[in-house]
């Protein structure tokens, strides 16, 4: 079978991102080069030196970052302040920081995750731009794939996709992705959730936005913003994950959007959460619920938080419906025998592609594998693999979703996500 290493050639028309060449671009004779990143320019001239061309991204992005950060030293994210009274730092508190990054420089944790970053502004800003109502689901995800894989310079388990690019729509709030064969195709009405992962050296980032194509539902989409930005300022070190729940939720309910000529609260979905990561580990352990609770977990220095808030026009609680896309394998999952020869073949191909990152349907196919569903169903039965079915509230109801990722530093913290967009 096929790694997913193997990536096929993807066939792309050398296309400038900008219409308008560099000044720097012009030649001693003063003419530009008239073209962008990797082809060959249609009106040639004869040049002695050789031709030094603006490097920027192409559209569909296609430029491995290592070309455009020729230096290796990717961009910070957004730094916010901590709030109150957390100047005061006892020294069991460095201890344990020091413990966290375990033998790795912060400097090279933080860049590996600041390149995951870029990477995900780069493909997104073409996203949202590229996205319109009539594209097949199916081509929008390996429009956003394609884009991941070039520009992180996808490499075996080292650095690549973090999980599938989920495209849930409307009453569906997360965990949808086209499986092979489907021919859903995106409407104009639609509610699109785009939640997409980007790692390198297994620092994940985790990322969504939400587009709508009718202004009807764009009070629902600035409530679940701005709940996203309340998350974002009010974590912090020692900040309790049940309050923090508290101040989402009371931004998310401030909101209400009129539909039909009916005017409906938004509501936060109580059941979906925001969550700590761990390396290769999409979920480390700690959760942010939406709604005011009494979990007393503190956040701590040196955690990795994906914030994310889901706003319903519904019942604001989700059911798992659907066919199921997504699929990972249970970090501490006990070692099962297994007898099923199809299901020990299927999951030597996942530890080899996918380790304990989470994966679809689609990458299996991709990955050589064909035939496999009874097998991934036996994994599942069996402890080996998490399923990930799409998470739904009502027919007819419309949710949103924004996500950032987050790095609580010792001095700051850095939302390592954030863009000119969101
Ligand atoms: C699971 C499977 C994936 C994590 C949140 C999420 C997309 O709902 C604890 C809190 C990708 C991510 C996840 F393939 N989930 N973020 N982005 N989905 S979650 C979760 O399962 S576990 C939230
Ligand atoms: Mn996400
Ligand atoms: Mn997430």
């Amino acid at each position: 079978m096929t790694a997913a290493t193997d990536k096929k050639a993807d066939e792309v028309p050398p296309v400038s991102a900008d219409p308008e060449e560099e000044v720097d671009d012009v030649e001693e004779d003063g003419a530009p080069e008239g073209q962008g990143a990797g082809g060959e320019g249609k009106k040639k001239k004869k040049k002695k030196k050789p031709k030094k061309k603006k490097l920027e991204q192409t559209e569909p992005p296609t430029v491995g970052l290592s070309k455009l950060f020729p230096d290796g030293k990717y961009p910070e994210g957004e730094l916010q302040d901590y709030k109150d009274d957390n100047a005061y730092r006892t020294t069991s508190e460095e201890k344990r920081y020091n413990e966290r990054m375990a033998m790795e420089d912060p400097e090279v944790t933080y860049n590996n995750i600041r390149r995951a970053a870029e990477v995900h502004r780069q493909v997104r800003r073409y996203a949202r731009k590229y996205i319109k109502p009539g594209m097949r689901m199916i081509d929008i995800a390996e429009t956003i794939e394609n884009g991941t894989r070039a520009l992180v310079e996808e490499n075996g388990l080292e650095c690549g996709i973090g999980f599938p690019t989920g495209l849930s729509l409307n009453h569906v709030a997360a965990h949808y992705s086209p499986n092979p064969g489907d021919t859903l195709v995106l409407g104009e009405k639609d509610v699109l959730k785009v939640d997409f992962g980007v790692h390198v050296k297994g620092r994940i980032v985790d990322s969504a936005f939400t587009l709508s194509f009718d202004p009807t539902y764009d009070p629902l989409l600035e409530a679940v913003k701005a709940a996203t930005e309340t998350g974002i300022r009010e974590a912090g070190i020692d900040v309790r994950l049940g309050e923090l729940a508290g101040y989402i939720q009371e931004t998310m309910e401030s909101y209400e959007v009129e539909v039909n000529g009916k005017v409906l609260p938004v509501k936060p979905i109580e059941n979906l959460s925001g969550h700590s990561i761990n390396p290769y580990q999409i979920h480390g352990g700690k959760s942010v619920l939406l709604v005011k609770n009494d979990d007393q977990t503190k956040m701590e220095e040196g955690e990795y938080f994906a914030i994310e808030t889901f706003g319903s026009t519904g019942r604001g609680k989700v059911i798992e419906q659907g066919e199921c896309s997504h699929y990972a394998r249970i970090v501490d999952a006990p070692h099962v025998p297994l007898r099923l020869t199809s299901a020990k073949s299927l999951l030597n191909s996942i530890n080899k592609n996918f380790g304990t990152l989470p994966f679809c349907r689609r990458y299996l196919e991709r990955a050589g594998e064909s035939k496999y569903l009874l097998a991934l169903n036996h994994l599942v039965a069996q402890g080996i693999l998490q399923d990930y079915p799409p998470l739904c509230d009502v027919r007819g109801s419309m949710t949103a979703q924004f996500e950032h990722t987050i790095l609580l530093r010792p001095t700051r913290k850095e939302v390592v996500s954030r863009g000119e967009d969101y």
